[in-house]
Formats: C-alpha cells, structure tokens, sequence
C-alpha cells in the first residue's frame, strides 16, 4: 500500500494498528487447577455451578465494578455545609455494590451455612479467589467481617453481639453488615501489647467507654468493629503488656444530629494502593463498648480473628498472581514481537510457565490451610490437624504474601510498557499486592510467630507437620515421573528434621535469626509435598506433574543452606548489623 503512495499514518492522526487489549474470562473456568481441585475434593455439582455462574458475572459485570472503585476512591468530608462536624466517609457506589453482592452471593455466609460440611470454607474461598481482583478490595471488609463472625462465634452468640453476628453471616443485603478490626495505634501495630494505650473506662451498667487513637482503620464504613483496649481499675490505672488488653465490641453509629457517638475520624490515609478502600486514623473519644473477652485475654482472643483474616490475606495473594497469570497468557495469543505472537516465543512461555508454578504452589498451599479449617470447624479435626493449622496459617500467609509480590510484578513486566499503565488497571494488581505481606502481621513478625507455636506446643507442632508432609509422598512412590520431586522434598524433610534438632541446642538469638528461613523452608517443602500428592490424584494431567517437579527443583530448605554458610552465627548478626549502617 506504501507503494501505492498510501501511508499509515497520511489519513489518521492516530495511525492504524491497535492492540487487542487482554481480556478477562470467566476465572473460574480459566483455571485448571481450582477445577481439578473441586472435582477432586468437592464434586457437589452445586458448589461447582455456583462457581462458574458466579465467574460468568464476575467477568462480565463485576469487574467493571473493581476498577469504579479504583477510580473513585473515598473521600472524607469532615463538616455538612452547616459546619457541624459528620465525618462522613463518601464511597463510590460500586463499592456500595460490591456491598450488597457480597451478602447475596454468601461470600461470608457460606463458612457459617456449612452446607458443604467440612468443604465448606474450601468452597467459599474458591469463590473469594475468584472474585478477589474484580473486588475492587471488597475482600478486605469481608475478611474482617468474616474474622468478627468467627470470634463471637467462639466467645458466644448471645446478647450483645448476638445480631450481629447474625448481620454478619447473613445473605440478606439490607441486613447485611461488616466489621472493622481495629488493633494497631501509633506505637505499635506489630507490637500490640506495648503499642496499645486505648483505655475503656466501665461504665455503671457493666459497658464502657473507649478513649484512645486507632492509628490504622481498614475499611472504615463498617457497621461494628473488634478492638482492643486496656480496662481502667477504680483508680484509672490501667495493666500494661499483653496482659492488659481485653476485646471490646463496638457498634459504630451516629446520634440524632448525623455525629459519630464517640468517634473522630481524623483523616484518610494517603496510601500506594487499596485506595479504593477508606483506611482512617480514628479518635475514640468515648465510644461506647461491650467486652467481649476475659480481662487481660484480648490478643488470645483475637486470635481467632487473625486466623480468619491471614487465610483471608493469602486468598487474595494466590488470587493476584491467578489473575496476572490468566491476563498475561491471554495477551500472549494477542501480542506479535519480532514477527511472532508471544506464546511462541519459548523465552516468555517460560516466564509464564515459572509464574503458574508459583501460583498454583500458592493456590494449593492456601487450600489446604482452608481444608484444615473447615475441618476444625466441623468438629472433626485431629490434634494432628489442629497443629498443622495453628502452623500453617501464618507459614501461608507470609510465603504468598511475598510470592504475589513477586509474581504479579513480573506478571506486569509480561505486558512490556502496557503493564506500567495506569489505566490499563494493571498496576493496581501490584499496588494492591505489596500490602500483603504488610498488613495482618509483616512477614518477620510472622516468622517470629511460627517459632513462637512451635516452641509452646513442645513440639508436636512441628511433629505434625513431619508427619503429614511424609504422609503426602505416600501416593507417589509407584509414579516414575515424580521421582526426582519426591526425593528433594524427602531429603529436604531429612535436612529440616536435623536442623530443628541441632537449632534446638544453640542459644535464642540463633533460631531468632532463621526465622525467616525456617518460615521458607516450611512452605516450600510443604508445598512441594501437596504439589506431588496433587499430581498423584487420578484425574490429575501432565501439567500438574511438571509443576511439581519444576517447584521442586528449588532450594526447598534454605535454612540448611544458610545454616551452612553460618548465617544464624551472632558474629553474622554483628556484621549485618555493621554493614546496614556502614558509614
Ligand atoms: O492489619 C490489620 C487489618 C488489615 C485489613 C484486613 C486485611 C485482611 C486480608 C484482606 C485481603 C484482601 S489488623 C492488624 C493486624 N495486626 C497483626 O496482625 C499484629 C501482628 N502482631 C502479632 O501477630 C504479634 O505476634 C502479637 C500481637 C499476637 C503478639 O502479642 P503478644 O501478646 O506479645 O503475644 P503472645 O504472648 O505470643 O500471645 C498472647 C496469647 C497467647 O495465648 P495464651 O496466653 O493462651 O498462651 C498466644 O498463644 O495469644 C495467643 N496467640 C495466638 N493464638 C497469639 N497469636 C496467636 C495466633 N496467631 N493464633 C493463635
Ligand atoms: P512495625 O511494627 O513498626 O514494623 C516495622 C518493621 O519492623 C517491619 O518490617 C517489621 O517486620 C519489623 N519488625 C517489627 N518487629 C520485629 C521483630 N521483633 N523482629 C524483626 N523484625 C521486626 N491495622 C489494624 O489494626 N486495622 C486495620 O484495619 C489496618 N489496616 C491497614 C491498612 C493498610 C493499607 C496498612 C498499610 C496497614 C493497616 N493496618 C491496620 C496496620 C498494619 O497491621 C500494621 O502496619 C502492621 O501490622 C505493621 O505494624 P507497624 O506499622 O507498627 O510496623
């Protein structure tokens, strides 16, 4: 056509190629291993029609949503046009949407309906992980929300909270509500027990009255929240440490005149991603409240929240990395570089290919955590299963809070400059991933607390753990093709076994200093174990058998080969610590 004297840009200003934009499928069925997963666990064919219809909507109509409250994000208004103060926060009304969808689609309620027995909570994380990135973060309410549920469920259903734990677990959107968790302050949010200077003054009818500064807020048009807070005695002291706080539950609602009854918001965070969620900095300047827990049990109790919310935490993590995932290789059949579309070159096939093995790592280490879940909660979980699951669940939300990082970092580069691109809504995925290993407990502070679990359960944590990553290389002794995979998880499981031994023996600070690497090696092990028992299953294909043998093929112990190149030493301390202020 040039030749004819045509040029491409001689009629258009904008010239006249136009690339296809990645598209979003329905990511239930985009995704072979959450199905394969399902069929082989939960092969209702209800749970399994819900899922598809729901990733039909989320695909074709929610998403949408996502991405309006991305570009709406709330906003603050302190005063009405009267001067009176109202601190209302103003969300988009996709938000307000995601809200109501959230009610009708049971993405709480499932995990108490318990229609699926002890599938049940499996069966409502595959729909949270199906629905996550179209979420436009709704999941992070709802992970609170479901946390809240779970604690008063454990401290008691019963006048004061007994509506709302009803409002909480309900499907009915009118009825519906969701709740805050509100523990950090400016001191500390990983050190609670020090950070903590919320008083609650008991009032004369057996309520008390909050004061104090909730530096951190999430979602912050709930309806109710948990928090923390430290009971004054007759004489208005107070118990420091962890020993001091008790959990408290507050309803937040406003008097006659539109005000907050005892809370100031003080300001929204100005923050590099979840903008399309409020996060505020609150002032509780008497906010009435019920105790929820024994005096000086606050942080056990919450707990149960925690465990919630972590679960919740590594959805959405495995979530990310399945969303970049499913855009990249839908890209790659659009995308043509150096005359060929990108799925044809090896190079970036093996790119994707290392991001899928991480994700469905993820995915499946995740699902197992919630498997032990819903078995605890059905009652017919083994002292066995309850340690796995009191290791585990920090162990899972560390590594993929990490991983999602990683992945869908890489994931944005697989769209070359289009990934940088704000309006592409891709960069959020990224934003939206770097607080995952922040928020619910930083992935030191969770290493820590897997030592911690470790330590009280004189053991038997870690002996269940042995126990039941073997027990998953039982199925793969007769599969040849699994035979290199098998042998680094076994020799791994070998090398850990007699590191926990000699660690044992050395001073504190030594397992202090490994945490993180001890953390590692459990989810990659682990992980490895699950990848290999998956691809054992008799409806699993070829490709589950390569990504447990690509998985593998790591360094699934690096505490072993750290310990070797004498990292733990305190002399190493000593060096780390010259080196980061060298100068
Ligand atoms: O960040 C937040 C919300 C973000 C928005 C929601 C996102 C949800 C995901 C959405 C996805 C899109 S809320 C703030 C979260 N903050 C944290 O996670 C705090 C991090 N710090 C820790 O986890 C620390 O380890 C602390 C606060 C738990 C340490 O406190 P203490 O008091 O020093 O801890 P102790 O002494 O270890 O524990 C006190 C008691 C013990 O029980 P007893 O007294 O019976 O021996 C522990 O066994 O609490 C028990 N405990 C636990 N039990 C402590 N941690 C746990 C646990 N994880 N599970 C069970
Ligand atoms: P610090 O505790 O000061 O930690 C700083 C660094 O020190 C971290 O890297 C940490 O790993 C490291 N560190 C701390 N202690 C140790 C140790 N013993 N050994 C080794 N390393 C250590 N909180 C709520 O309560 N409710 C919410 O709704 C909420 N929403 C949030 C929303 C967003 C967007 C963000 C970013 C945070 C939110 N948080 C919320 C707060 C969050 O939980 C805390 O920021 C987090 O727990 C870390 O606490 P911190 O900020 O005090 O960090």
């Amino acid at each position: 056509r040039e030749a004819a004297g045509f040029l491409p840009f001689s009629t258009a200003k904008i010239g006249s190629f136009f690339q296809q934009r990645p598209v979003l499928k329905n990511p239930f069925l985009e995704d072979a291993l959450l199905r394969g997963y399902l069929r082989r666990h939960l092969p209702q064919e209800a749970s399994l029609s819900d899922l598809c219809s729901f990733g039909e909507r989320i695909a074709n109509e929610v998403d949408v949503w996502g991405r309006e409250c991305e570009v709406t994000p709330p906003r603050l208004v302190h005063f009405d046009p009267w001067g009176r103060r109202v601190d209302h926060i103003v969300t988009s009304s996709a938000w307000k949407r995601m809200k109501d969808l959230s009610a009708q689609e049971g993405l709480v309620a499932i995990g108490y309906e318990r229609s699926f027995g002890e599938w049940s909570r499996v069966y409502q994380m595959s729909k949270l992980y199906i629905f996550s990135p179209s979420s436009g973060l709704y999941t992070c309410p709802l992970a609170m929300t479901d946390g809240a549920a779970k604690v008063i469920q454990s401290t008691g259903v019963s006048w004061p909270v007994e509506e709302a734990f009803h409002r909480l677990t309900t499907r009915q959107p009118e009825y519906f509500w969701t709740s805050g968790q509100w523990m950090t302050e400016r001191q500390g949010g990983s050190d609670v027990a020090s950070g903590t200077e919320t008083v609650a003054v008991p009032q004369t009818d057996g309520s008390y009255k909050l004061h104090g500064f909730k530096w951190f807020t999430s979602a912050t048009d709930a309806d109710m929240t948990l928090t923390l807070a430290r009971v004054q005695d007759r004489t208005g002291a107070t118990t420091t440490g962890s020993r001091g706080l008790s959990l408290f539950y507050a309803e937040v609602s406003r008097d006659e005149d539109g005000r907050l009854k005892g809370i100031e918001v003080q300001r929204l965070k100005d923050k590099l991603g979840t903008r399309q969620m409020p996060t505020a900095e609150l002032l509780l300047d008497g906010l009435p409240a019920h105790r929820l827990s024994e005096k000086g049990r606050g942080v056990a109790s919450i707990a149960n929240m925690l465990t919630i919310t972590r679960i919740h935490n590594s959805i959405s993590a495995a979530a990310g990395m399945r969303r970049v995932v499913q855009l990249a290789r839908d890209y790659a059949n659009r995308r043509t570089a150096f005359g060929r579309l990108l799925k044809d070159h090896p190079l970036h096939m093996q790119t994707l290919a290392r991001m899928e093995v991480e994700t469905r790592g993820a995915f499946l280490l995740v699902m197992d955590v919630c498997r032990l879940l819903g078995r605890e909660e059905s009652g017919i979980a083994t002292q066995h299963d309850a340690h796995l699951l009191r290791l585990l669940t920090p162990v899972a939300k560390l590594y993929t809070g990490k991983q999602a990082v990683a992945v869908v970092s890489e994931g944005l580069e697989s769209f070359g400059g289009q990934g940088y691109i704000e309006d592409t809504g891709l960069p959020g995925l990224l934003r939206d991933a770097q607080v995952l290993s922040i928020w619910e407990g930083t992935t030191n502070v969770l290493s820590l607390d897997v030592l911690r679990c470790v330590a009280r359960s004189s053991g038997m944590v870690l002996h269940a753990y042995f126990t039941h990553a073997k027990s998953l290389l039982a199925g793969a002794s007769s599969v040849s093709t699994l035979v290199p995979a098998v042998k680094a998880v076994d020799c791994a499981l070998s090398e850990l076994e007699d590191f926990v031994q000699v660690a044992a023996t050395r001073a504190p600070g030594y397992l202090e200093l490994a945490a993180r690497d001890l953390a590692y090696s459990l989810a990659r092990i682990y992980t490895g174990a699950l990848l290999i028992d998956h691809a054992c299953w008799e409806g699993a294909s070829t490709s589950d058998t390569y990504a447990a043998l690509r998985w593998c093929e790591r360094d699934l112990c690096p505490v072993v080969t750290k310990q070797a190149r004498g990292c733990y030493d305190l002399r190493t301390a000593a060096l780390d610590a010259a080196l980061v202020y060298d100068g």
